[in-house]
């Protein structure tokens, strides 16, 4: 073997270890790469395609084109592997090896304050595929990893500047998480949420968002610190089924029940109130009328999906808002 030949060897593998979440998630692959991603024949792939076993599109000259989180779809609803995910622009996970769920959230929490934001993006990557969805992901792993990073904060054992740190890992950790997630259909509820002023959180309304998303919802965090007047403009604009609010921190909890009292019921009648986040207890909860609270992202999904049952949730084309089943 020459110099060059090693030398593209090198770059070969320096290539497949550097490959990130390449950013064509909207991109669609032939039936051949996505059939080498899963380890399958071409001609099965072809086959699940015609039966719409998998979703596929097919091209003006009629050849079968499937998205990425079409894919990654299929492969965790028919627990399969992928056995190439370079073939689609993904990670490979070879070097990942989680022992237990404790494990995972060790790991991940050891990455955010490294930090290493490809090494958090494939610890997602890799729980999601290994089963977890996505509000267990938040629940499980994400929170409690980001309260550990607080824990230490407050001992002193770890700088401010690493928090910091840690929460830009988070977040594009939970923006390539995301991009695995399938576009919602054009009849898909609408979601829209927030943290209120002088929140300055981002992970948990991001995680609220992306929590939604891979519901089938159309949802979107306008971001933290937002004023209550301006997120009830945006709801009375957009008129979306669910507005979250997510609550990590009050500057001043008693004008805080007021004007939540105001913004919930100046909300659209079809709107259904959400609240969540840490820096609600329980006696702060009884003073809110017409809100609906919950501790956790879990909490969110099994009330979506008894409130909104999937038939309902915009799967149909004429129901953008659909209507409430009693809870
Ligand atoms: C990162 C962080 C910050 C960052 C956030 C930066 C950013 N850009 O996002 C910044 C720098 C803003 C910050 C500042 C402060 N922080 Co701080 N912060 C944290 C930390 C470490 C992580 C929070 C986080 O992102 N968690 C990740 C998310 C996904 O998890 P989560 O918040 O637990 O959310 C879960 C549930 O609550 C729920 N949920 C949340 N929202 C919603 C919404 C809905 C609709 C639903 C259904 C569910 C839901 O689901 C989530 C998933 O399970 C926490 C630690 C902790 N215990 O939370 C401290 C912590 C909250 N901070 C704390 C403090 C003291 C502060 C400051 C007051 C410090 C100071 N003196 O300035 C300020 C206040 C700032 C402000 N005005 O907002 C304390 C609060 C103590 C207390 N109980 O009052 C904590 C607990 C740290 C500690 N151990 O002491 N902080």
């Amino acid at each position: 073997m020459n110099l060059m030949d090693s030398y593209q060897d090198i770059r070969k593998e320096q290539i497949v270890q550097n490959v990130h979440f390449s950013d064509d998630s909207i991109e669609l692959y032939s039936p051949r790469k996505v059939a080498r991603s899963i380890g399958v024949s071409e001609s099965s792939l072809k086959r699940w395609c015609d039966a719409g076993i998998l979703n596929a599109t097919k091209t003006a000259g009629g050849h079968r084109r499937i998205s990425r989180p079409e894919v990654i779809s299929f492969v965790k609803r028919r627990n399969l592997k992928l056995f190439a995910p370079e073939t689609l622009g993904l990670p490979v996970l070879e070097d990942v090896v989680i022992e237990n769920p404790a494990d995972a959230l060790n790991q991940y929490h050891d990455a955010l304050l490294v930090p290493d934001a490809t090494k958090c993006s494939k610890l997602l990557f890799y729980v999601f595929m290994s089963g977890w969805n996505v509000a267990e992901i938040f629940d499980q792993l994400v929170s409690p990893a980001m309260t550990r990073i607080g824990d230490q904060w407050h001992e002193g054992q770890v700088e401010v500047y690493q928090e910091r740190q840690a929460c830009q890992a988070c977040l594009s950790a939970i923006h390539q998480l995301s991009s695995l997630l399938p576009s919602p259909r054009a009849s898909a509820p609408t979601a829209l949420g927030g943290s209120i002023e002088d929140d300055y959180y981002d992970v948990p309304t991001k995680a609220v968002e992306a929590t939604l998303v891979s519901l089938g919802w159309r949802a979107t965090s306008l971001g933290s610190n937002l004023p209550l007047e301006s997120l009830l403009k945006s709801a009375h604009v957009h008129r979306p089924t669910l507005f979250w609010l997510s609550v990590s921190h009050l500057e001043d909890p008693v004008r805080a029940v007021f004007a939540l009292n105001e913004f919930a019921s100046g909300l659209p009648v079809e709107t259904t109130l959400v609240i969540g986040g840490h820096a609600i207890d329980s006696e702060f909860r009884s003073q809110i009328k017409q809100a609906i609270f919950c501790d956790n992202l879990s909490q969110l999904e099994a009330l979506v999906l008894k409130l909104y049952p999937p038939k309902e949730t915009g799967q149909t084309a004429s129901s953008t808002n659909p209507k409430p089943v009693d809870a």
